[in-house]
C-alpha cells in the first residue's frame, strides 16, 4: 500500500489547481456530517451511491485507513480519489484482495479485447489458488504494461488505434492515468495516413 500510497500523493501534487478543488469538493461530500474525516458509514454510502462495489470492500478502507483510528483523513482519503480518478481499483479475482502492489494478469485475457482482463494477487498465483482457463499465461503487471509499449511499436500505423486501446487498459492496470495518454493519442493520430509505405514492405518478399 505505501507504494500506491506515494503514487497518490505525487499525483495529489501534480494536479492543477482547480482540480485539486475538486478532489476537496469529493472529499466533502463523503464527509456527510462534516467533521473533517471520512468514518465507515459515510465512506459506504458514498461509494454504494456511486455503484463502487469494488472499493467498498472492507479490505480496502482498512487498507486506506493508514494510522488505523477507523476514519480517513484528507491525506488519507486522498489514497481513495487517486485509485478512483486512476481506475486502479482492481481486485485479485480469486481471493477479492484489493490489488495495492505487483500482482499477475492473465496476458490472453488482457490482451483480448472482447473479454475482461483477468488478475490475481501473488499469494494466489503462487499457491494456485485460482481457476482460469486452460493453457493461461500469466504475467506481472510490469511486463504487461511494457509488452503494451512493444505492441503499439511493432503495429502497422492503421492498427494503432486499436492497440493503443489496450496500451490504455495496460497503464490503467499499471495505475497510470488515461490523461497522460492525450499526449501520445495525438501523435498517433497524426501519424495515420502517411503509413502506406511501411505496411507495403510488411508481408511482401518482392
Ligand atoms: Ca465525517
Ligand atoms: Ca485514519
Ligand atoms: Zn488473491
Ligand atoms: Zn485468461
Amino acid at each position: 500500500m505505501e507504494e500506491i500510497r506515494r503514487a497518490a500523493g505525487a499525483y495529489y501534487q501534480h494536479l492543477p489547481e482547480n482540480n485539486k478543488e475538486l478532489a476537496k469538493k469529493t472529499f466533502a461530500a463523503m464527509d456527510k456530517n462534516g467533521d473533517g474525516k471520512i468514518n465507515r458509514d459515510e465512506y459506504v454510502e458514498y461509494l454504494k451511491k456511486d455503484n463502487n462495489t469494488v472499493l467498498t470492500l472492507p479490505s480496502l478502507f482498512t487498507a486506506l485507513d493508514k494510522d488505523g483510528n477507523g476514519s480517513l483523513d484528507f491525506n488519507e482519503a486522498i489514497v481513495l480519489y487517486y485509485i478512483m480518478q486512476s481506475g486502479r481499483a482492481i481486485i485479485c479475482q480469486s481471493c477479492k484482495t484489493f490489488l495495492a502492489g505487483a500482482y499477475f494478469s492473465c496476458s490472453e485475457c488482457f490482451f483480448n479485447d472482447s473479454v475482461s482482463s483477468y488478475e490475481i494477487c501473488c499469494e494466489c498465483y503462487g499457491g494456485k489458488k485460482f481457476t482460469h482457463h486452460d493453457g493461461a499465461i500469466f504475467c506481472d503487471n510490469y511486463t504487461l504494461l511494457c509488452r503494451s509499449r512493444s505492441a503499439t511499436q511493432a503495429a502497422p500505423i492503421q492498427k494503432r488505434t486499436k492497440v493503443l486501446n489496450i496500451l490504455k487498459k495496460g497503464l490503467q492496470v499499471a495505475g497510470i492515468t488515461s490523461s497522460d495518454l492525450e499526449g501520445i493519442s495525438t501523435d498517433i493520430g497524426d501519424g495515420i495516413g502517411d503509413g502506406e509505405g511501411s505496411s507495403k514492405s510488411n508481408c511482401s518478399i518482392m
